[in-house]
């Protein structure tokens, strides 16, 4: 009786191995080569085994041979089952197959603690060296740039002479990351670019980069680049990458941060050094209106701001928004309609309080928008591939963003839908589209997204 029911649950085990070695193996089979199959899919943007820069490269050099070892001993155990299956294997079972039970081999049990401890110990040493090089970071490097993650775009903020999070904090726009540091011994340090969604750098560079979240936990990822780093509220973590040749490298917000976490992707845009600068000279540059008309409106608007121009002294010498340029109009709307949200250096920072009406207090800078390929998280393109400007696409979403992009907007999570009309839309893309130098071919198919 004892004996039955200690070996009835083993019939139905031993039964099934029995019937299917083979069916275990095409099973494993299949498996490995569609895992096979779908890592190595051509063209794949955020293909992690194809490093293109040297800390990629450390993380590759250290993941192939781990991958190796992981093999062979996944290859030795699964052979190992198999070779029991078969040898041990019965046909039908009788209760006289019952196998003899034994227990403890102590040369075995010490053979196998010992194994594959030195394996994961001779891993670690590699692991741990990868991990020191990785945490190690250049000081007060020329190029540093503060990663902010929020719901849902990235953006990047360049400082020269290098950002320190340990002496350098940040006032106005930078509320959320005041409001987490201590300020004491700390001196107050501005970016002198900010941009949104591309991370433009120049090639062969290491680049610090500082990463933070100003709601919910995000994570940055440039897989050809370098690994993962978390962009956590009330943390900056040093993180690093340098791009060996010029080109486009993909990313994607890895942590769950909400309704639109998948729309939260980024490029790094790496080019020659004299590209660089070129890009540089232009960031810094403020924005201006297009016409003389409008950078007069533009310049008194700023005096009223100022209080050097009083306008109901001077009614007479008011001067009226502009007319004759679209892209003007557009400006004059934009200081009226977009400031809440949105910072355009030269145009409104006059204005500006430094908190978007938002729940991360930020809205993409605008600057020099038509400058980047991508836009809103950079799931639109802004141009087309052969370089004309993909217009319906920026009109509806000035039309309605929510409906291009889903957004919590009304919890102040995402642009909202702000009734504008036709003629205000026609114009507020004239406007956008003058802001920036249009980048080059190059860039513009190879960031194209779908
Ligand atoms: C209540 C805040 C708010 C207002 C007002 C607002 N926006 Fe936005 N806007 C946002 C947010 C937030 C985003 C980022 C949306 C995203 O990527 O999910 C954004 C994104 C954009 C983008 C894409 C920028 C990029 O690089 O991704 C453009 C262009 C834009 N807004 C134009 C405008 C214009 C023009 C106006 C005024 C008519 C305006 N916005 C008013 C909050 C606002
Ligand atoms: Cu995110």
């Amino acid at each position: 009786m004892t004996v039955k029911r200690i070996s009835s649950p083993h019939t139905g085990s031993i039964g099934a191995f029995r019937r299917g070695p083979r069916r275990a193996l095409a099973l494993v089979g299949t498996l490995g080569v569609s895992a096979f199959v779908t890592s190595c899919a051509s063209g794949a943007e955020l293909d992690t085994m194809k490093p293109k820069g040297p800390t990629a490269d450390d993380l590759h050099n250290l993941i192939v041979p781990v991958f190796i070892v992981a093999g062979v001993v996944l290859a030795l155990v699964i052979g190992g089952t198999i070779l029991m299956i078969r040898k041990f294997g019965v046909k039908e079972y009788t209760e006289v197959d019952f196998p003899e039970q034994i227990h403890g081999n102590t040369r075995l049990e010490i053979g196998w603690t010992i194994v594959p401890a030195m394996i994961l110990a001779v891993v670690a040493v590699f692991t741990v060296s990868v991990l020191q090089t990785q945490n190690k970071y250049h000081k007060d490097q020329a190029l540093s740039v503060v990663v902010v993650g929020q719901q849902w775009w990235w953006e990047y903020r360049y400082y020269d002479g290098g950002f320190d999070p340990a002496k350098n904090y940040d006032l106005g726009i930078d509320v959320r990351l005041n409001e987490i540091q201590n300020h004491k011994g700390k001196t107050e340090k501005h970016p002198v670019i900010v941009t949104a969604t591309q991370l433009v750098v120049p090639v062969g560079t290491e680049i610090d980069l500082y990463i933070t979240s100003r709601d919910v936990n995000h994570s940055h990822w440039i897989p050809a680049l370098n690994g993962k780093r978390d962009a956590i509220p009330g943390r900056i973590q040093p993180w690093k990458i340098e791009a060996d040749d010029p080109g486009v490298y993909f990313g994607q917000c890895t942590e769950f941060c909400g309704l639109s976490h998948s729309r939260m992707r980024m490029q790094v845009v790496a080019m020659t050094d004299a590209d660089f600068q070129t890009w540089w000279a232009q960031q810094k540059a403020p924005a201006t209106a297009t016409t003389p008309e409008g950078q007069a409106w533009l310049d008194q608007q700023k005096a009223i701001t100022a209080g050097t121009f009083n306008s109901k002294v001077d009614p007479s010498k008011v001067l009226a928004a502009p007319t004759a340029s679209a892209a003007d109009r557009g400006m004059a709307i934009f200081r009226g309609q977009c400031t809440r949200c949105h910072l355009a250096t030269g145009i409104n920072e006059d204005i500006y309080t430094g908190e978007a009406q938002q729940v991360s207090k930020a809205a993409p800078n605008l600057t020099h928008f038509s400058s980047r390929t991508t836009y809103a998280g950079g799931i639109f393109n802004l141009y087309n591939p052969d370089g004309t400007v993909n217009r319906p696409q920026l009109e509806a979403w000035l039309r309605n963003p929510p409906k291009e992009k889903p957004a919590y907007a009304v919890g102040e999570r995402g642009m909202p839908n702000l009734q504008l009309s036709e003629p205000q839309i026609n114009d507020l893309v004239e406007y956008l589209l003058s802001t920036g130098t249009k980048p080059a071919a190059e860039i513009i198919t190879k960031t194209e997204v779908e």
